[in-house]
């Protein structure tokens, strides 16, 4: 349990905290939580892109697998480029999975993403692990994703121990999650996969453009030239945007403008 000193200081999966008390986990033990250690990275979410109440979904994760299935229920580049936003703006690496490749074989959906160096793996039940955990291995790994996508599904065939309950496609924004809480499994190879229960909506309320910009280092210089309270967009929002100046990497001032838009877009689904 948490010591009371702590208040309500949040302490979520990931989390790297102190112990003290009776470690041997036997009946009427009791051990407490005296100290959450600062985190090295923080994947944070709010209800929606008004809500002032932001929480914290995961913390010292390295890399954000953006799960996604290729049909039922159907992807949304939305909710990518939003993962993404946050996961920049966390200090997280994101990495698009993309599952029920036997369900729509041909997909246009991933060359969406062909400007943004994302890494994309398939993590379906018919895809080879070795790929995926190529990924994963000596990492800690947060899955986030729409509820019914496959998350739990995979982590079963990472860590077969772990037993996770997979359920029926419920349809999006409606019907039961299968995962209620979030878990953090040991894999056999080194390193932790966190499941997390389906998102409905994401919401970036407490994401700047800056905040975004600040994860390319090449643009970010860039931006200091900005007149104040440039959102980075270009015109006609932005017209004196300092991004346009940059000969030769105008491809990649689109594909961030491109997670700008879906920022500042204000649909948390
Ligand atoms: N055809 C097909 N079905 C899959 C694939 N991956 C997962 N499924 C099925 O999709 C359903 C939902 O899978 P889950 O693993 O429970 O999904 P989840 O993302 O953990 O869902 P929540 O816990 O609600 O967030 C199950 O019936 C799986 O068998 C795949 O690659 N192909
Ligand atoms: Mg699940
Ligand atoms: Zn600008």
């Amino acid at each position: 349990m948490r010591a009371r000193e702590l208040g309500r200081t949040p302490i979520v999966v990931g989390d790297q905290v102190d112990v003290v008390g009776d470690l041997s986990g036997r009946p009427d033990t009791l051990a407490r939580i005296v100290r959450v250690g600062e985190r090295s990275t923080v994947l944070r979410r709010t209800a929606d892109d008004t809500d002032p109440f932001e929480r914290v979904v995961v913390g010292n994760a390295e890399r954000l697998f953006i799960v996604v299935a290729l049909a039922d229920p159907p992807p949304r580049t939305g909710f990518v480029e939003r993962a993404m936003v946050a996961a920049y703006a966390g200090g997280l690496e994101p990495i698009l999975c993309l599952t029920k490749h036997d369900l729509a074989a041909d997909s246009e959906f991933a060359s969406a993403f062909d400007d943004l160096d994302l890494t994309i793996v398939y993590g379906g039940l018919d895809d080879p692990l070795e790929p995926v955990l190529d990924l994963l291995t000596g990492h800690l790994t947060c899955f986030l994703g729409h509820s019914g996508v496959g998350k739990s599904t995979l982590v079963n065939r990472l860590v077969p121990e772990a037993d996770r309950a997979v359920g029926e496609v419920s349809g999006v924004g409606k019907g039961k999650h299968t995962s209620t809480q979030s878990v953090a499994l040991p894999l056999p190879s080194g390193g932790w996969v966190i499941d997390t229960p389906g998102v409905r909506s994401f919401g970036l309320a407490h994401i700047t453009p800056d905040d975004v910009i600040a994860a390319f280092t090449d643009l970010a210089e860039a931006t200091e030239d900005c007149p104040r309270g440039c959102t980075h967009l270009g015109p006609p929002a932005d017209p004196e945007c300092a991004l346009d100046e940059l000969a030769g990497k105008q491809h990649r001032v689109a594909a961030i403008r491109l997670l700008l838009t879906a920022l500042t877009a204000n649909d948390p689904w």
